[in-house]
Parts: structure tokens; sequence; C-alpha cells
């Protein structure tokens, strides 16, 4: 019949977190209430992101805002909105963003909440008046036994994570989300149900794949053993052709087509920036989670294992390359 080229049987994050509950026998679902939370959040960045440009447009019409306020920028409303879906699941001892400066506890309203939250609410926030994709990225740590909820609950290696994964604001929303020793699942916002659906289901990084991503300009402080495996690239490989370059210059939409097509990611550390410029706890190791977890690779500019790398402090930085696996064995190959 007509109706059997419907699907009636979607499966939406909620349920997906359901069935991903039944299989744990000691779940509570306290997970599945943060992640609630988590998914609410990113509706509401990705319904502002797509508004925001309308009142930018008809700010260029000429129209004064009648209250003289000013339109809050949108990595404020971004951080405010995740702060505030964290703070109300109840669940959510502590939560670091990289909009602030200072680890925010919620152990004066929430008892009982068991995980500690990293997140960069909007990354690549430069992009945002071209409109070109930003997106959010989380990591989730569980609270140590006993633990209240401390730094020390967040100050953790990658390898400890229990859940990470980020969403994408591009031309529709796509989040990505993986649990520990687990598979990597892609879902679509459907903004007229105003759900995720699961549309990638076990997603898994091509082996290889000749395609690099790298802010090219930086490359005069580059060490010369970067400068030469980048240059290596742009020679014949084994077919005969060079690599092709792709650059957004926002980490999850570089991220997310390297995840899709394959190839390599990096953010080198380099003489102007000997730690690196991007953050281990909310961008490098969720990033490292996911793509180890769809079968890539992620290491830092030592060429250590980007989930084994413990911070310090929450806005430490680090190099990182991650990509395919063959890619990445290809960076390890010219940094020995
Ligand atoms: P942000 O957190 O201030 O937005 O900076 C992080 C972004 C990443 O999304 C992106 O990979 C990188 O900065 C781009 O940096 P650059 O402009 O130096 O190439
Ligand atoms: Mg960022």
């Amino acid at each position: 019949s007509e109706s059997t080229s419907v699907n009636t049987n979607i499966v939406t994050l909620t349920r997906f977190l359901t069935e991903e509950q039944k299989k744990h026998k000691e779940a509570t679902g306290d997970f599945t209430l943060l992640c609630h939370a988590l998914q609410f959040s990113f509706k509401a960045i990705s319904y502002y992101i797509r508004r925001a440009t309308l009142v930018n447009l008809t700010g260029l019409a000429g129209q004064a805002n009648a209250t003289g306020d000013d339109q809050k920028k949108l990595d404020v409303i971004g951080n405010d909105l995740f702060i505030s879906a964290m703070r109300s699941s109840g669940k959510c001892a502590l939560l670091v963003s990289e909009e602030e400066e200072e680890i925010i506890y919620f152990r004066d309203t929430v008892s009982g909440a068991r995980y500690a939250v990293a997140c960069d609410p909007i990354d690549g926030s430069s992009n945002l008046d071209a409109g070109v994709s930003v997106g959010t990225i989380f990591g989730i740590h569980k609270l140590a036994e006993g633990s209240k909820g401390t730094k020390e609950d967040i100050l953790r290696p990658g390898t400890e994570l229990l859940a990470a994964g980020f969403t994408m604001y591009g031309a529709s929303a796509q989040l990505v989300i993986t649990m520990k020793g687990g598979t990597v699942n892609g879902f679509t916002l459907d903004n007229s149900f105003g759900e995720f659906i699961l549309t990638h289901p076990d997603m898994r990084i091509p082996k290889k794949r000749a395609i690099y991503s790298v802010n090219e300009g930086n490359s005069l402080y580059w060490e010369e053993n970067t400068k030469s495996y980048f240059n290596s690239l742009k020679y014949p490989q084994d077919d005969g052709k060079p690599y092709s370059a792709r650059y957004i210059g926002s980490m999850v939409a570089d991220a997310y087509r390297t995840l899709l097509y394959g190839g390599i990611f990096a953010y080198p550390a380099d003489k102007k920036s000997p730690k690196g410029k991007l953050r281990i706890l909310y961008e490098c190791a969720p990033m490292a989670m996911v793509f180890e977890n769809a079968g890539g690779q992620a290491v830092n500019s030592k060429m250590e294992r980007m989930l084994e790398v413990t911070p310090e402090s929450i806005h430490d930085r680090s190099g990182i390359y991650l990509g395919s696996y063959d890619e990445v064995e290809k960076v390890k190959s010219f940094h020995k």
C-alpha cells in the first residue's frame, strides 16, 4: 500500500537512548535525563543560530531596537542556554564551558547529580556572521565514587569519558554521540517533529582518504616534521594524485566532514602556540573519542594518544591530529 513508503518506525534520540539503557542492567536513567537536557540545548541553540541571521537583516533594514538593548551575542546565548539546561537537568554536578573561566558547580541546587560535563557551546563562532557551520562539543564524565563533584572529577583523561559528541549546526543540525566502548551514531534534527532522528547508525570513518584539513597560514610557525608531512601530501601519491585541501575553520564542521569522507584534520602545536590552539577538555578529547570509536585515530603533536592526555587545568590546550586510521599512521611516520 501507499503507506509502506513512509517510515513509521522512526528511531528518535529518546528511543535510541531508552534502548541503550536497557542494555545496561545497572543504569538508573540519569544519563538518559542528562541527554534530554543536552538535546534540548542543541535544539534551542540551533533555533537561535538560524534566527540571528534574520535579526541582523532587520537591523540592516534600518529598524531600531525599541528597548535600546544590545542584542546578546550568540555565543553568550549559547552558553546561557547550555548552563541552564545542565542546571535544570538535576543530573549535572559541575560544568566546564569554554565561555566560563571557572568551573560552574550546581552542588547547591542539585543533590545526587552524578555527572561532570565539559562543553564548547558554540565552537567556531568567528564563522557565525557568514552563516558558516558552527557546532557544540561536549564530553561527559561520571563523578568518582562518593564524590559530590570536584575539579578532579573533570580533570580526567579522555579514556575515562562516559560519553562524548557534538552537534553541527549546518544545512541541518547533526548530532553525533558515542558512549564508552560503543559505536558512533548520527542523528539529524527534524525541525517539524522537533526530534533528532537516527540517520547515521554505527558510523565508521573510511580507512584512508586523500583529504587534509589544516590552517596552512600557520605553516611559517610549524616545526620541520610538520612542514615535511604536509608538504608530502602535495606530491603524487600511489594513485598519481596529490591530496585535496579542505578547511572550513570550524572544528565541528571540519571534523564532521572528515568523519564521513575520511582524511586528516589537524591543528598542530607550533612555534607561535607551543601548546596548540584547541582545548583538551571540550574540543580535543570528545572528538578523539568519537574518532576512535568510529575506527579512526587521534594523537597530539607529540604523537601521544589524545585520549590518554590528562589536562592540568580546565582550559588546557593541545596540538591535535585526528582522522582515518591510515592517515594518522602516516602523520606518525613523519614525526618519528
Ligand atoms: P573558538 O573555540 O574560539 O571558536 O576556536 C576554535 C576554532 C575551531 O573551531 C577551529 O578548528 C579553529 O578555531 C580555527 O582556528 P584558525 O582560525 O586559527 O584556523
Ligand atoms: Mg572552541
